[in-house]
């Protein structure tokens, strides 16, 4: 059943676990971001003024009007619920920037407005689609933010220009872009816009993918753009995760919009394959940094992990639209799972760096090793968050996530309002209204009230096996149906718990993580002697207790091994009764580097 989006602008979050993380990212995130992008020349691009002699270090990028994009988006689900004039000012000098730059046929891109308008939309891999794109969505959310209309206006000029371009007189060297995602903001531009051609120029990206002749696969590999076939018959997570999951959600989304059962179908079958198996138990996506890409079933390294803060914000942007098309619990679990792991791991607790690879696992002797083979380097992540990138994606995708979480809370039936997430928060839509109170992830109580529909449909979460709740109710699609008319009051009855991975992900065999609700754990050298030789006992009860940054820390039994000096010995190592404390694996490198353990091995 589809169910209507209720969107951050209905939505305001009260105080717990999200708002503390909203209001951090308003206070410090938004400007550090800004200021990174302005240090590196990113803000300055928009003045399209760059010339050779000035400062290489800011010359500018094919895809910087992405990263400053992302930046506006987010800025705007701010602005759609209180002022921020310096940061209004700053977007509508951006904007002033493009309107002066844009071409007389309605072309922007701070990269080739400078260095050749005549190579326009002949490589298919210079992101021109992807930066229009979020060029598209920033100026959607800008308007629906402030009701200012002019960077709207100027994006619906340069979506009129790509259609003549690609549809009408198929000039471009290319047919379908080398990094999808306009595909999504196509959809949005309709939705904003009202106008048609939108859409039909989202179907025409997604029906002539893998469906032409021109179109020539990147890298030699019809599998990294998702180049393999038509999207009809797409089955596998293949090739780059953050450009499979953007493509993905404008299917998804293109799917809603026409009733289209057999798109959707797709979709069904690329998540089913992306998180049965190739996804993390953070919700981190592409498993090596070559080609930052799927790997194939099973193959989840923890030192090596690329999972990439952008690919768990884009896989929970897929579930979540995928959960607007049918009600199935599933796929708010996966944007949970996403959220509170991998996604906000991409952050530090202050709000000012970010990682942009988020492993499992940190071993300090990994990044001490001198001797590094010629031909063969490998890459391990670094173990502290940095403040910007030189392809700095991640930073001001946290921006937008951070600033719109509270749209992925409830969504609308007929006559059903339905929780998707369990984020402390208000909303009111269309004489519907509802409050949702919670401390949760620290523990599984939650207050409903809603008021205009006749019932409200609660998730039930995979890890929820006893639901206690004060009135009776049905459970359909994982969702627990009650009457709207009375306060319900639920005890998901959160436990922390081992998991294991299926005996197929070689790194984890003989190991377990450990989880509370949706949050996976770690152990750190900063609340431990050590991590290496600690091995836990699986049947012993778990301990949970303690507040790190609004969720419980738990601490888990077991025993050490140390083995004496030699490097061989036939005398087995001295095992002695020992604890691991454990936090949350969003917190994880916040204290200084240390090591990093997320599967810890048994007993
Ligand atoms: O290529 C643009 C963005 O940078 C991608 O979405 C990320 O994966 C990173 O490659
Ligand atoms: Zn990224």
């Amino acid at each position: 059943m589809k169910t209507n989006a209720i969107s951050c602008k209905d939505v305001t979050l009260k105080d717990g676990f999200w708002k503390t993380r909203q209001d951090i990212n308003k206070n410090v995130t938004v400007d550090a971001v800004y200021n990174r992008f302005y240090e590196t020349g990113r803000i300055g691009s928009f003045a399209c003024n760059w010339r050779t002699g000035d400062a290489e270090d800011q010359k500018p990028h094919y895809f910087w009007d992405s990263d400053v994009a992302k930046w506006i988006e987010g800025v705007s689900y701010i602005l759609m619920h209180e002022k921020l004039p310096e940061a209004e000012k700053n977007i509508e000098w951006l904007i002033d920037g493009i309107e002066k730059n844009m071409t007389s046929d309605g072309y922007y891109n701070v990269y080739f407005n400078i260095f050749g308008l005549s190579k326009r939309f002949t490589d298919r891999n210079c992101h021109e689609l992807y930066c229009a794109g979020h060029h598209f969505e920033a100026a959607c959310a800008y308007y629906n933010a402030t009701g200012k209309d002019r960077y709207l206006r100027l994006m619906e000029r340069f979506a009129d220009l790509i259609y003549k371009v690609f549809v009408e007189e198929k000039s471009a060297y290319f047919v379908t872009p080398g990094h999808p995602e306009i595909e999504l903001a196509l959809i949005t531009l309709y939705r904003t816009t009202g106008n048609k051609k939108y859409l039909d120029l989202c179907s025409f990206f997604v029906e002539q993918r893998g469906n032409n002749e021109k179109d020539i696969p990147l890298f030699n590999d019809p599998k990294y753009a998702y180049d393999v076939g038509p999207m009809r018959k797409a089955a596998y997570a293949e090739g780059h995760s953050v450009r499979m999951n953007y493509l993905m959600s404008g299917v998804c989304d293109l799917a809603y919009e026409t009733g289209d059962e057999e798109l959707f179908e797709a979709c069904r079958r690329v998540l089913k394959n992306a998180t049965h198996k190739r996804m993390y138990i953070t919700g981190g996506q592409g498993s090596t940094y070559i080609g930052e890409r799927y790997t194939s079933d099973y193959h989840l390294p923890n030192k090596t992990a690329y999972a990439e803060t952008c690919a768990s914000i884009s896989l929970g942007m897929l579930a979540h639209r995928m959960s607007l098309y049918e009600t199935n619990s599933e796929y708010d679990d996966i944007v949970e799972r996403t959220l509170y792991n991998n996604t906000l791991s991409g952050v530090s607790l202050e709000g000012d760096s970010f990682f942009y690879e988020n492993p499992l696992e940190i071993r300090n002797e990994d990044y001490e090793t001198e001797y590094y083979d010629f031909f063969w380097q490998p890459h391990y992540i670094p173990r502290t968050r940095r403040k910007v990138f030189s392809c700095s994606c991640c930073p001001p995708n946290i921006v937008r996530l951070m600033a719109s979480v509270g749209g992925y809370i409830y969504s609308l039936g007929e006559d059903t309002l339905f929780i998707h997430q369990y984020i402390a928060s208000e909303c009111k839509k269309d004489g519907v209204s509802a409050e949702i109170s919670t401390s949760f992830p620290q523990n599984g109580k939650i207050t409903v009230k809603a008021a205009g529909v006749a019932k409200v449909a609660v998730r039930v979460p995979y890890y929820c096996k006893e639901l206690t709740a004060n009135l009776p109710y049905e459970i359909k699609d994982g969702y627990a149906y009650f009457d709207a008319d009375k306060t319900v009051e639920l005890d998901l009855n959160l436990y922390a718990r081992f998991v294991y991975s299926n005996t197929r992900v070689y790194d984890n065999v003989g190991r377990a993580a450990v989880m509370y609700g949706p949050l996976v754990y770690c152990a750190e050298t900063a609340d431990n002697a050590t991590v290496e030789n600690f091995f836990a006992d699986a049947s012993a009860d778990i301990s949970v207790g303690g507040d790190f940054h609004g969720a419980p820390t738990v601490e888990i039994s077991g025993e050490t091994q140390i083995s004496g000096e030699e490097l061989y010995s036939e005398e087995p190592p001295v095992r002695t009764p020992a604890t691991l404390k454990m936090i949350p694996y969003f917190g994880f490198a916040n204290r200084g580097e240390g090591e990093m353990l997320t599967y810890i091995p048994l007993k």
